[in-house]
Order: structure tokens, then C-alpha cells, then sequence
């Protein structure tokens, strides 16, 4: 499919009434489309192989065979058999949710009745115009003996048996949602900047009710932030949520009805990280911004995915700075960007924020559309500045409210807002890859002067082999040598592929503070002495690039550490330094411990030239932490003395900060002391965070057995733990025990592959350990193949995405090219593979 080859559909729809009998080997879904013919030819809709046709009907009189044709994926009425002016078409289909294990469409987690219908799933419920641009109010009745029944908007009527459900803002059908289970709500009530009474509820299965308390309470912070920042009010009388078990990805914004992962939902703190409820409190947030961003303002087709999404994400970003620390969050944004979007810019997988082609829309939920797409919006703000972009944001609500819309149209109201041209910031928009900024200096000791000469390159991407410039937010600070700041932060605008900018009336030469707040997602070249980057560790007041500093100290030595070389001391003085700051945000320090991940030093070599070898890199970084721990003991051990928070357990910043330091330290010590304070802080943890930490390094160290056997037996019956028990065994055994660990896990009868959370978190878990992953000898590779291709007939939109587990083989030596090719093959030559599975597996090879 092609961008260029958008068309409008050539009918209006006027209201969608559905009418569903629920029953788990047969639903009875009845459709009644309003419709108009607003252009030339026939009535064409969506349908999946799925649907029991049962009838098809043109104002009551059933359409005759010679004028309706169903074949593959569409139901096609001739011109001639269509009335002139509006008309009602009808159709009955029956369909099998109990066979449904892609979870797409109407399905059944647990014996609940759920659904999910983005990108284009409702074209599994029944024949529809399943595309974004096509919106409708909805009139549902839901039939069923279940004691809940949802759908989208407010409840109109219901009686024993039957619920009906009206949503009067027109919305396309990827947003139509249902549920019915036997729940239980744990309800609160929300009033309007305006006065409108929402009644909220939180819909968990009976028994979990004490685990939904935390979701509820995220939801009204979101729901006022909302209203403060961007003035947005919900405009229903309802807002549901619903948590399943059984989800392919996070959560769902239907509107009115989020469906959410359990994962999601959940939490208490004898089951849940803080980390887990951080990103809880995210995704709510995330899933009810989209009520204006995505729902009231939609996507006129696929392409345009990144415009709710990551319009949506940039919003979820903001409010969680607000709730909590925003140094914190944005060193975390970028590590996660870095992680996992550089990743995909620099592979086979590339592509732009909005792509103009694709297969298989659900392989484009990637963090380029997220990530990417939110990190875009950061530098169009920076560029127009707060007021702008308020003004911008209030023309877009303003002048696009019940549109479905464009990339185009979302410039233009910055273009508009702003009077600022926006041609070349398009680019974001439209060319894959991260451009990397070379910066060089040039000092005019008799002037006073410092000129910074900039160069911009990025590398072609599949299909796109040329890359004009782009225009490059930079903000700069410069600090004087003994750390003062001599000129706070000034964002330098990089238009051409070359460009200075100098810096006059300077007293002595400055060190540079650069890319302050990531303020563009680039790659840095830059040549810059250790002394400078330890006075900016210690003393740049700019928090990103301060950590940053630290981040590139410890990277350049874990690399010249794989190579071969020995530790570079300047690191570890930089670390005393940082230690010995008393007054440092304990979540800050705690990222400042943090040693480069062994995935990201394998990226860093590959950007640098250089060929990562797995098993040399993870050497490398146990000896670094061997090193820094062994050097620093007596002050990481009062560090964990200190962070020990007191009870009551709660999940804020504070304390989960607190938490984060204690931890670093401990991650840290137990490679020197085997596992021994490790197993102290499990044998008094009294939250899930303590734990998990704990059991990490016990794992670790080979001393886990004792704590795993207690969690199996304390947890046995809750999914979302036994999940973690699941993850945290291949992900931190030894590289060469993660493979027969993550084996023996599968071949336990709780490893259920048709529940994406069980399979996530084994493959992923082990998918996690770089040094196992990438085996010399293929072994990780077969081991990931060999699953994916189980899972592909059961659920291909799971298959696809774990795909790029093997992403980045283009890295590695010419062995492991070979193994994780012939692993790709085989995945390829699998009979029957689905679209979705053999779309990446040919990205990933080409
Ligand atoms: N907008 C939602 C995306 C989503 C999704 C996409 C494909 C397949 C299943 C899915 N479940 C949810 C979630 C979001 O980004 O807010
Ligand atoms: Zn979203």
C-alpha cells in the first residue's frame, strides 16, 4: 500500500447501529450503515476470512447475487443494485471468537469478551469501511448473559440479558470496542473543568479489585493535567477501563472504553515494580490523552499513524515530568530512544516517522512512529517556543476538531499559528535515519571568540539513499574551566549541511555543554578531551548533558575495554566525584551509576566502525562494574545504607528513587561480593522492587534457587509475577546458562504461547541477553527462530514484532551474519507464514 494512492471513499456514512449476540462459538453480528453516495463507483468493504456471511440486505430487500460479490477480503455491491440518495445496507454475519487466538477482532481472554480493532481488526467483527477516515456515530446493542456489558460512549438502556450503548461522537471503526465479562468495578467520579459529572470505573476480574486502586488515581491526574496543559475536557458521561489478561500490545484507546493489558492495570506493591507503576501511570495517561489526540482528531489513513501516536507520547512525556522528576524522565526518554529507535534507524528496518508505503500496518507500531514521532514534536516546540506551540495545539483542537487528518494538515496549523515556513522541518517527518552532527572547534584566544563549525550526515536508509540536510535544533551552554556556566543555553538553528556559529566576548576558553536536553535526536561526533568531559560530569548544570558526559566516559571505555584495552581511571575518579555529591536527586545518581547497556556499546561500536564481539563486550562491562565496585565499596555500601526507604511502601518519585539508587549500588557490590548483600536485601524485601532487584544479582551470582522456588510457590497463581519469574532467569543468567534455562522454562506447562505476556516475557527475557542472543554459535539465533515460528500460526502479530529480536544481525562477523541468516531463512520458508511475519522477515534480510 501507498501513501500517494490515498482516495476518499466515495460514500458518507451516516450512523453504524450493530446489534451482537454473544456467544463464544458463534456470535451474531447484524450491521445497519447509514449511507450516501458522495462520489462515483461501487459499495466496496473490508471483511477477513472469519465471517459467516448470512445475509446482505439494500433497504430491507436482500441485495441479488449477480449485483454482490464476496471474495478475499472485500464485499463488493455494484453500482446499479445502489439506491440514488441515502440508504440503509444491513448484513448478518456470524463469527467464532473462541478460535480467535491473533486477538484481532472480537475475541475472548479468560472468558471475557473483548475486543480490539486497531489497525484493522473490526474488519474481523463484520463487512465495514475499516478505514480511518471514514467516522460515524455508533449505536450498539450488546446480547449476552454476561453480567457486564460495555461499548464505546454512554449507557442508554439495558435489562436482563442486553445493554445498548450510544456514542454520539463520530469516530472510525478502528475505535468501536466491546466487553463482556463477569467484572468488577472499582468506580470513582471526575467533575469537568465545566461541571460535567464523569462517572470512572475500573473493570478488573473479581478478586483484583485491591491491585486497581493505583490505575483509578493515575486517571483523574490524568484527566485534570489534561485540562491545565491543554485545556482538553472529556466529553462523555463514562469513562471506562477494562483490564485482560490476553493483549498484543499495551493498551487500547477506544473511545470512551480503554481496554487495557492487565500488565497495565494492576499493581500492588507485593506484585508490581516501581517501575511498573511508573509506566502504569504513563500508559493511562497515554491512552485517555489520545481521547482528543487520536479519537476527536483521527488519522486520515495509516500513513499518518505518527500523528496520534506520536503527538500522544510526547504528551504522556510532558505529563509524567510534571508528576515527577523531568531530568529524570527525559535521561530515561533518551536512553529508550537510543535503545530501541537508533537501533531501527541504523538496520534494515528503517524507516520514516511517516512512512510511504507498507504491507501490514501493525508492523508499523514501531518506535520510529512513537519514539521518533514524540521526539519531533520536542524540536518543533523548541523552534516556536512555548507560546507558539500553545497557539499551534489550540488552532489544531480549534480548527480539525472531528476531522480525520494529515501530516500536512498538522505543520499547517504550526505554519499558520506561528508564521514560521516549515518546509524543511517536513523532512522529520518524511526521511528515515539519525543524522549524526560532527562539531569541531575553533578558538580565537585574541578575540575572545569561539566558533563551533557543524557538519550533518545521514546515512542512506532502504529506499531512501540520498538525505538532504535538515533543519537541527542544537542547544549549546558554555562553562568555564573551573565549571562555572559563562553563557546559559542558547538553541543554535542547523539549516544547512554546514554551518557555524560563533560565540564572541568570551574571557578564556570555555568547554562546550552540547545537545543540552537531547535537544534533537542526532548522533554526536565531537572531539573532546577526558578532563572536559569530567568537568562537565561534575559540574554542567544542564542535567541531560551532565549525565550524558558520564554515559559517553563510560561508553568510550567499554569499547576500547572490548578491544582489548584496560579501564580508563579518569571513569572511576569521575564516579568517586559523583558518589561523593551528597545533595544529587537519588533517581539521578542512580542513572549516573548506570553502566551503557551491553546491546548499546554493540550499537556504538558498529556506528564507530568497529565489528562488537558479544562475548568480549560483556567481559568488558562485568569488569568495569567488578572495577567501580571494587574502588568505591565503602561509599556504595552507605549509599544503600541511606536509600533504604521507610514504610509504608509508596510508589512516587521520591521513594522510587530512592529505591533506584539502593539498587544501582547493589548491582554494582554484588559483583564483588558473590550475591551476599543481594540476599540480605531479599530476605527483608518487603516490596516486589526489592525483590526483583535482589533476585537479579542472585541470579546472577548462582544462588537463586532458593528465592526462585519461593516466588513460584508464593505466586503461583498470578500471571503477571510469574511473568517476571519468567523474564528475569534468561535475561540475567550467566550468557552461556541463559539457553538451557530459557529451554527448560518453555518446556513448562505454564508456558502458554497463545498469552502474549507468557511469550514476551520468556523470548524477550532471553532476547535481552546480548551475549546469549548472539552466541557465537548460532544457538540463540535457532533458539528465537525456532519459537517464532510456533507462535506465527497462533498469532502472527506477536511473530512480527518479535522479529526484531534479530534486527541488528548486520552488526556481527560473518559467522554470526551466517547463523542468524540461515535462522531468518527459515522463518521465510515456512509454509503458510503470515503476511505480517514474512513482511519483516524480508525487511530484516534485504
Ligand atoms: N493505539 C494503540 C495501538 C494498539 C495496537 C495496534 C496494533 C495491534 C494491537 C494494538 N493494541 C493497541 C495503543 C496506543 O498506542 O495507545
Ligand atoms: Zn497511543
Amino acid at each position: 500500500r501507498f501513501l500517494a494512492d490515498y482516495r476518499p471513499w466515495p460514500f458518507r456514512l451516516i450512523e453504524t447501529r450493530l446489534d451482537i449476540t454473544l456467544a463464544p462459538r458463534g456470535s451474531c453480528v447484524r450491521s445497519e450503515l447509514a449511507l450516501e453516495r458522495t462520489g462515483p463507483g461501487p459499495l466496496v468493504l473490508d471483511g477477513g476470512a472469519g465471517l459467516h456471511t448470512l445475509s446482505v440486505c439494500i433497504d430491507g430487500a436482500a441485495v441479488p447475487p449477480e449485483a454482490l460479490a464476496i471474495g478475499g477480503e472485500a464485499l463488493t455491491i455494484g453500482d446499479r443494485a445502489l439506491p440514488e440518495g441515502r440508504f440503509t445496507l444491513s448484513c448478518t454475519v456470524e463469527i467464532d471468537p473462541e478460535a480467535n487466538t491473533a486477538l484481532e477482532g472480537l475475541y475472548l481472554s479468560g472468558g471475557i469478551f473483548c475486543t480490539q480493532c486497531e489497525a484493522e481488526g473490526f474488519r474481523h467483527i463484520t463487512w465495514y469501511p475499516d478505514r480511518p477516515d471514514v467516522m460515524a456515530p455508533f449505536r450498539v446493542t450488546l446480547r449476552s448473559d454476561m453480567p457486564v456489558l460495555l461499548s464505546n460512549g454512554n449507557p442508554v438502556a439495558s435489562g436482563p440479558g442486553w445493554a445498548e450503548w450510544h456514542d454520539p461522537w463520530p469516530k472510525p471503526a478502528y475505535l468501536f470496542a466491546l466487553v463482556a465479562g463477569d467484572l468488577r468495578a472499582v468506580s470513582g467520579r471526575f467533575a469537568t473543568s465545566s461541571g460535567r459529572e464523569v462517572a470512572l470505573n475500573v473493570w478488573v476480574r473479581p478478586g483484583d479489585e485491591d491491585r486497581a486502586g493505583f490505575a483509578l488515581e493515575s486517571l483523574v491526574k490524568a484527566m485534570r493535567w489534561d485540562e491545565t496543559a491543554y485545556g482538553r475536557e472529556y466529553d462523555l458521561d463514562v469513562f471506562n477501563i477494562v483490564a485482560v489478561d490476553d493483549f498484543n500490545m499495551g493498551a487500547m484507546e477506544n473511545k470512551g472504553l480503554n481496554i487495557f493489558n492487565s500488565r497495565l492495570v494492576l499493581a500492588s506493591p507485593e506484585t508490581a515494580t516501581d517501575s511498573d507503576y511508573e509506566r502504569i501511570e504513563a500508559v493511562i495517561a497515554h491512552e485517555y490523552f489520545h481521547n482528543w489526540t487520536g479519537n476527536r482528531i483521527t488519522c486520515r489513513d495509516w500513513f499518518q499513524l505518527c500523528l496520534k501516536e506520536g503527538l500522544t507520547v510526547f504528551r504522556d512525556q510532558q505529563f509524567t515530568s510534571d508528576m515527577r522528576s523531568a531530568a529524570v524522565k527525559r535521561i530515561e526518554d533518551v536512553v529508550t530512544l537510543r535503545a530501541r529507535q537508533f537501533r531501527e534507524d541504523a538496520g534494515p528496518l528503517a524507516h520514516p516517522p511517516r512512512p510511504d508505503r507498507y504491507e501490514e500496518i501493525n508492523n508499523f507500531y514501531t518506535a520510529t512512529v512513537y519514539e521518533k514521532g514524540a521526539e519531533v514534536i520536542g524540536m518543533l516546540r523548541r523552534l516556536v517556543g512555548d507560546d507558539g506551540y500553545r497557539r499551534a495545539l489550540d488552532l489544531y483542537f480549534d480548527r480539525h476538531d472531528g476531522q480525520a487528518c494529515t501530516i500536512e494538515d498538522w505543520l499547517k496549523v504550526f505554519e499558520d499559528a506561528t508564521g514560521r515556513d516549515l518546509t524543511q522541518f517536513k523532512r522529520w517527518y518524511t526521511d528515515a535515519g539519525t543524522p549524526r552532527l560532527t562539531m569541531a572547534e575553533d578558538w580565537d584566544q585574541g578575540a575572545g571568540r569561539l566558533t563551533l563549525r557543524f557538519r550533518q550526515d545521514t546515512a542512506p536508509t532502504p529506499g531512501q539513499p540520498d538525505k538532504p540536510p535538515r533543519v537541527i535544533p542544537i542547544a549549546v551552554g558554555l562553562l568555564s574551566p573551573n565549571g562555572d556556566e559563562v553563557v546559559p543555553t542558547r538553541v543554535l538553528e542547523m539549516t544547512d549541511a554546514e554551518q557555524s556559529f560563533a560565540f564572541d566576548g568570551l574571557g578564556g576558553r570555555p568547554v562546550v555543554s552540547l545537545l543540552r536536553g537531547f535537544s534533537a535526536p542526532v548522533t554526536v561526533d565531537r572531539r573532546i578531551s577526558r578532563s572536559e568531559r569530567a568537568l562537565l560530569v561534575a559540574h554542567d548544570t544542564d542535567p541531560f548533558a551532565r549525565w550524558e558526559a558520564a554515559d559517553s566516559l563510560a561508553m568510550d571505555s567499554l569499547v576500547a575495554m572490548a578491544a582489548g584495552a584496560g579501564s580508563d581511571p579518569a571513569l572511576s575518579y569521575a564516579y568517586g566525584g559523583v558518589l561523593a555529591e551528597r545533595a544529587m536527586d537519588p533517581a539521578f545518581l542512580a542513572l549516573m551509576l548506570r553502566l551503557p547497556a551491553e546491546d548499546e556499546i554493540a550499537a556504538e561500536m558498529a556506528r564507530r566502525g568497529a565489528v562488537p564481539d558479544p562475548d568480549a563486550i560483556h567481559r568488558a562491562r562485568e569488569a568495569l562494574m567488578t572495577e567501580l565496585a571494587t574502588d568505591h565499596a565503602r561509599v556504595l555500601d552507605q549509599i544503600m545504607a541511606e536509600m533504604d526507604c521507610p514504610l509504608p511502601y509508596a510508589p512516587d518519585a521520591a521513594q522510587s528513587g530512592a529505591r533506584s539508587a539502593r539498587l544501582a549500588a547493589l548491582a554494582l557490590l554484588s559483583r564483588i561480593d558473590g550475591g551476599e548483600r543481594a540476599q540480605a536485601v531479599w530476605d527483608r524485601a518487603g516490596n516486589m522492587t526489592e525483590r526483583m532487584g535482589a533476585l537479579t544479582q542472585l541470579i546472577r551470582a548462582g544462588r537463586a534457587e532458593g528465592a526462585l522456588a519461593w516466588m513460584e510457590q508464593r505466586f503461583a497463581g498470578n500471571r503477571l509475577v510469574m511473568d517476571k519469574f519468567f523474564t528475569v532467569q534468561p535475561m540475567a543468567a550467566a550468557p552461556d546458562r541463559a539457553l538451557p534455562v530459557a529451554r527448560a522454562l518453555a518446556a513448562r506447562p505454564d508456558f502458554d504461547i497463545r498469552n502474549p505476556n507468557r511469550f514476551r516475557a520468556l523470548i524477550g527475557g532471553f532476547g535481552a541477553n546480548h551475549a546469549a542472543l548472539h552466541a557465537a554459535d548460532g544457538s540463540g539465533y535457532d533458539f528465537v527462530a525456532d519459537w517464532l515460528i510456533r507462535i506465527d500460526p497462533v498469532n502472527p502479530q506477536i511473530a512480527a514484532r518479535m522479529c526484531s529480536l534479530l534486527e541488528t544481525w548486520p552488526r556481527y562477523d560473518e559467522g554470526r551474519r551466517a547463523h542468524a541468516r540461515r535462522a531468518l531463512e527459515r522463518i521465510a520458508a515456512l509454509p503458510g507464514l503470515s503476511g505480517n511475519t514474512a513482511e519483516m522477515v524480508t525487511r530484516i534480510l534485504a
